[in-house]
């Protein structure tokens, strides 16, 4: 068993399996069952338009799997998995858990910063990445990682691997491999994050599966899914909710987008008749703009899931319209609990809600800041527990001491309020934190790397306001001496840092001192505020 994670207590786990939420199978066995039943049906398209059978897909899961083994790479291995869209990523997902190996899921948008603490944290034997992508070399990248964390002794790599390891030569002739444990970890992902680095998340083999299958049924897949993945495969919503997984195991398609663009998606939904995807909302603003231009036909689309961050209900009415497709709300985290707006739910739910819980076992409960239950209907923090949702981060106690109550409930951090059919509408957080289009920043981590800047004396990161985004990002600085750095400057010295670029300030305020609280405390809210103000009234309706 792998150590460092929290487990269910017992009680809760005897329940899961009693009550049939957990099957105790392997979660590779999605793969395995439909290749047994379905070997020739097409399991897996890419953008060029390369297509693999369930059996094939199998074939080239199990032959990585001992390749791997042959590399010395097995049971309990940590494998930091750092790929685009491609099958690629498909095969090395499977050939991981069959190995017994840990993936650990992280965004093609991560830098240095991001994964040498990944790697650290999880303390991996092996990092996969693409050769190239977007114009960046990652194998430079899998060099610095492997200079900062000695565990990492094998770096795969898709494409040309200069020194290393050429994912393809990873190949060996099956050879039987002991099952994993379906109550121990599968994969860890990655959290949006709320303190100076991004949390792992343990998934079981029992606990995704289950999150997999509950996710399929309540959005209908079956044999006749054909599902685009659109964002990163490492992301749980594209991967599991119900995702690629959730379509494999119907029996359905997955095709593989490389980008969101609506010239990559709309080409590949007209070419291979996709009926469903899961996109964050500025991707759904962008493609209902798309179709007065792009003349595809997008008539097989027959549900769009949108989720990451909170969609407006007005840009929510257009979907139908302007798609042709059902819309379909899901408010999830990689953490665990899921919510569905469900396929027969009235329009104004659909439209005006954030779903609500996937399970019947989800156990919700909406508190006030002391921590009590605030009154049916009102607003407060969500906290949750299931048997899907996280007990404990990997190798993090003393943030799972804050972040989960005495009695294994999840705090969100989430602000919502419950409508008496069960649905949840979110109406802001508590956890500091932008979500910017569904990227998730943590302010503290931002700060931190900003604080390190020699000209910077104090930083503190708010969310501003943004119709695209939703929310954009804001750092209010106090600096040591002037000329204070500029936004442009921070950039350079951001990424030189090897942050993503999705966390970098979108706007940087610089002040003499911040607002502070009764306790002394620097006031987000205030800062927040004033940018807020600043914002309209440079768009010429404000103060
Ligand atoms: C998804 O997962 P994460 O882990 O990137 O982010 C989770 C957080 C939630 O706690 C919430 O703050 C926000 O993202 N969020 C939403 C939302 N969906 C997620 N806020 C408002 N409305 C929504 N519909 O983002 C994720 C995972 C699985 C499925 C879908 C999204």
């Amino acid at each position: 068993m792998l150590d460092g994670w929290v487990p269910w207590p017992e009680a809760a786990a005897e329940r899961y399996r009693a009550e049939g939420y957990w099957a105790g199978r392997p979660l590779d066995r999605l793969l395995r069952d439909r290749a047994g039943s379905d070997p020739g049906r097409i399991a897996l398209v890419d953008a060029d338009g390369g297509r693999w059978t369930y059996a094939e897909l199998d074939e080239r899961a199990d032959r990585t799997a001992a390749g791997l083994r042959r590399l010395g790479i097995g049971a309990g291995d940590r494998v930091v998995v750092q790929l685009p869209n491609t099958d690629v990523f498909v095969v090395l997902f499977f050939a991981l858990l069959r190995a017994g190996a840990v993936p650990v899921l992280t965004l093609p948008a991560h830098r240095e910063s991001e994964l040498v603490h990944v790697a650290e944290t999880a303390g991996a034997t092996a990092l996969a990445v693409p050769d190239l992508l977007d114009g960046h070399d990652h194998r430079a990248l899998a060099r610095a990682v492997r200079k900062a964390v000695p565990s990492v002794e094998h770096v795969l790599v898709a494409g040309d691997p200069a020194e290393f390891t050429a994912l393809a030569d990873v190949d060996a002739d099956p050879v039987p491999l002991p099952a994993p444990d379906p109550g121990d970890v599968a994969v860890l992902l990655l959290s949006g994050g709320t303190t100076g680095k991004p949390k792992l998340i343990p998934r079981t083999h029992d606990d995704y599966t289950y999150n997999v299958r509950a996710s399929a049924e309540v959005c209908g897949f079956d044999e006749s899914t054909v599902y685009l993945v659109v964002l990163p495969t490492a992301h749980n919503f594209a991967l599991a909710c119900p995702g690629l997984l959730g379509t494999l195991m119907a029996g359905g398609t997955v095709v593989l987008s490389p980008t969101p663009s609506p010239e990559d998606a709309f080409a590949l939904i007209e070419r291979e008749k996709v009926t469903v995807t899961a996109v964050v909302p500025p991707i759904a603003l962008l493609w209902l703009d798309a179709v007065e231009w792009e003349d595809a036909d997008l008539s097989s689309l027959a549900l769009l899931q949108v989720g990451g961050s909170k969609l407006g209900a007005e840009p929510a009415a257009r979907v139908e319209p302007a798609l042709g497709c059902a819309l379909q709300q899901v408010f999830g985290m990689a953490e665990g609990l899921l919510n569905y707006t469900r396929l027969d739910d009235p329009g104004e739910l659909v439209t005006g809600t954030q779903g609500r819980p996937l399970s019947p076992a989800d156990e919700i409960r909406v508190v006030d800041e002391d921590g009590h239950d605030v009154l049916p209907g009102e607003t407060g923090e969500l906290l949750t527990r299931g048997p899907y949702t996280l007990r404990g981060y990997y190798r993090a106690p003393e943030h799972n001491a804050r972040t989960f109550t005495d009695d294994g409930y999840y705090r969100t951090g989430d602000l919502v309020r419950v409508l008496p059919s069960g649905h949840l509408v979110v109406e802001g957080r508590a956890k500091d934190q932008i979500n910017r289009g569904g990227d998730k920043i943590s302010a503290e981590e931002l700060e931190n790397h900003l604080l390190a800047h020699p000209a910077v004396h104090d930083a503190a990161v708010v969310g501003m306001p943004d119709e695209t985004m939703g929310e954009r990002t804001c750092a209010y600085l106090v600096p040591r001496a002037q000329p204070a750095p500029t936004q442009r400057e921070l950039a350079a010295f951001l990424t030189d840092r090897g942050v993503a670029a999705y966390k970098l300030p979108d706007r940087v305020e610089v002040v003499d001192a911040f607002p502070r609280t009764s306790v002394g405390k620097i006031d987000k809210k205030a800062l927040g505020r004033r940018i807020a103000e600043r914002l309209r009234a440079e768009a010429g309706h404000g103060t």
